[in-house]
């Protein structure tokens, strides 16, 4: 290996660039207003925007991105659906001098680094996320205990770390039990599916912990499908913070939701642009969350997405 392999790609000053945003699914609302949010950017700057959507397939994700590298592209925006699938994905493209810059998920620590590999992470702090579900949860249980999680897709960064925030804040916190924890892939069908199986192993449970709003949602078709009174007979939380949920917090039906926001456009195209200058960039370029529950949210949403 060459000194210059060992070195981030560079991305030159021009007028307008090629550029690649390699999405994972466009199956809810969340995806949906991350590629509108990329797209309209994009437009805005006159940059051409090769997009492509890998339908749910680490594997087709990362043959898009070897696609993208074929195109010659200038810089590739990856959201990588999990963290070591798409770890070849990222090589692939430094090694072509490609910088690649991930969006909202990440990939293995240990398999590839940011300032080294790729340029840096843009995303919210899971962990923290998963934290505040449960900090909120400890405050405010009122005897509410037995809780079913629904997990995201399972080997990515989000469904990883909103697991271990919320998991050991719960269990320091003592007086819970995490009944189950099964992963309903982030998808509101396959939430309701699984919410539906474990209720019916666990119908003492109280407390449904969804990873996203997607499955927040199925859950709630599923306790309202079993009889049971969501907010009331069972307290739903959850991350991301659409307009549907956010309703739901006002309608009573979703106790808590931690905001994770999906519009990347403008601070994604304006790091890439700090990095064409040559200005160094943090690590991981960290995205502030909003919480959401009784106290505001009926003034809050008219700005969720
Ligand atoms: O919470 C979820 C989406 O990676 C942060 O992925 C993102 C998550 C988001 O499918 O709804």
């Amino acid at each position: 290996a060459g000194v210059a392999m060992a070195e981030l790609p560079k991305l030159a000053q021009k007028d307008t660039y090629k550029v690649g945003f390699a999405q994972t699914e466009s199956n809810n609302p969340w995806r949906i207003a991350q590629t509108n949010s990329m797209k309209a950017e994009a437009e805005k700057l006159g940059f051409q925007l090769v997009y492509t959507d890998a339908a749910g397939s680490a594997a087709k994700q990362v043959a898009d991105v070897n696609s993208m590298i074929a195109q010659g592209v200038d810089v590739i925006f990856l959201a990588p659906r999990e963290e070591k699938p798409l770890i070849p994905a990222v090589m692939a493209a430094k090694k072509a001098g490609i910088p690649v810059i991930l969006l909202d998920r990440s990939v293995d620590p240990s398999l590839a680094k940011a300032g080294e590999d790729y340029v840096t992470f843009i995303g919210s702090d899971f962990i923290e996320e998963g934290k505040r579900v449960a900090e909120w949860l400890i405050k405010n249980a009122n005897g509410k205990s037995k809780i079913i999680e629904l997990e995201g897709t399972t080997g990515s960064s989000p469904a990883n770390d909103r697991k271990k925030g919320f998991d050991e804040a719960i269990k320091a916190a003592g007086g819970f039990e995490i009944v189950a924890s099964q992963t309903g892939d982030f998808a509101r069908d396959k939430g309701r599916q699984v919410a539906e199986a474990l209720l019916q192993a666990h119908p003492d449970a109280d407390v449904i912990y969804a990873h996203n709003d997607e499955m927040a949602m199925g859950a709630i078709a599923a306790l309202e499908a079993a009889g049971k009174v969501p907010g009331k007979d069972v307290l739903v939380l959850s991350i991301d913070g659409g307009k549907e949920a956010v309703q739901a917090v006002v309608d009573g039906k979703i106790a808590a939701v931690v905001e994770c926001n999906p519009r990347f456009g403008p601070k994604a195209f304006e790091t890439m642009l700090r990095y064409a200058k040559g200005e160094a960039i943090d690590p991981w370029v960290i995205n502030e969350d909003k919480f959401y529950d009784a106290s505001n949210a009926a003034a809050e949403l008219a700005d969720a997405y």
